[in-house]
């Protein structure tokens, strides 16, 4: 198989598993570096993956299909993505997607790049309420918590997570680092959350800059 520029952009759209890993290996063998196959090749093809559901030319099992192709590309840059972790003091970070959201695909990215950076990250999975977030924090003492959403709707819990955190006594100080494509700067002010990154990388920078 000739892997073209486009060959894991298509596996994407078309959620074709098989293909998608063939293509990705295959780029891996000749030396392609893999932020670049994530940065220009899967996340441009889950961005029109994106469009099409939106314009109704793609639908829900359709989307499901693209994202198992997604899930699956990411496994296999998992071990390239996590191979550049630099000793540094352990900080433990709390992960999870927030109440009513089922998306998980870039919240599983920010867990696998801060884990490259060498935090220790605790993921909560989806669908994840308030008081979760709570306990897995006292539980695991951690100092940073990073939520994700998808949805406008489920945006709105974010309010919630924070409000619990600033109400309780022992872990009011707790680093709150929201993100996910409805959500921005702004809206992360407004909840009092303490940070907003757009994507994985700028995740970790974020992180990292509550550690120093
Ligand atoms: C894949 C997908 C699904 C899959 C999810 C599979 C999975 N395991 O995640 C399935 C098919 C299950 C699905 C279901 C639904 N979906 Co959907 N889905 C998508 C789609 C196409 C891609 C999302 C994705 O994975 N992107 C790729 C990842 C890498 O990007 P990302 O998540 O944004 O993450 C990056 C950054 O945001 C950031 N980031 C992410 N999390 C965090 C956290 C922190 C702390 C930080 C700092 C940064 C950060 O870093 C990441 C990497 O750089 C989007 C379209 C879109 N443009 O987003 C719609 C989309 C999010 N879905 C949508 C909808 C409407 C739904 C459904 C309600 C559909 C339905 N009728 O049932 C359901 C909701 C189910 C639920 N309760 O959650 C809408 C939401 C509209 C809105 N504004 O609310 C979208 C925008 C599609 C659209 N254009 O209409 N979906």
């Amino acid at each position: 198989m000739t892997i073209t520029p486009d060959s894991i952009q298509q596996a994407i759209i078309m959620g074709n598993v098989a293909s998608i890993s063939t293509a990705v290996n295959q780029l891996l063998s000749t030396g392609v570096n893999s932020q670049h196959i994530l940065d220009e090749q899967l996340l441009p093809g889950m961005a029109i993956v994106g469009d099409r559901f939106k314009r109704n030319e793609m639908f829900l099992p359709q989307v499901l299909m693209s994202a198992q192709a997604m899930q699956t590309a990411i496994d296999i840059l998992k071990p390239h993505l996590v191979g550049n972790s630099e000793a540094r003091q352990r900080h433990t970070v709390i992960i999870g997607t927030v109440k009513g959201d089922m998306h998980d695909i870039g919240k599983n990215l920010v867990r696998i790049m801060l884990v490259g950076a060498g935090f220790d990250v605790i993921d909560l999975g989806v669908n994840v309420p308030a008081q979760k977030f709570l306990e897995a924090t006292s539980q695991h003492q951690a100092s940073i918590v990073c939520v994700s959403a998808l949805l406008s709707s489920t945006m709105n819990n974010m309010k919630e997570v924070v409000q619990a955190f600033r109400s309780s006594s022992d872990l009011n100080g707790t680093k709150i680092l929201i993100g996910g494509a409805p959500v921005s700067r702004e809206f992360s002010q407004s909840i009092g959350a303490d940070g907003y990154a757009p994507t994985a990388p700028a995740a970790v920078e974020l992180v990292q800059g509550f550690c120093d």
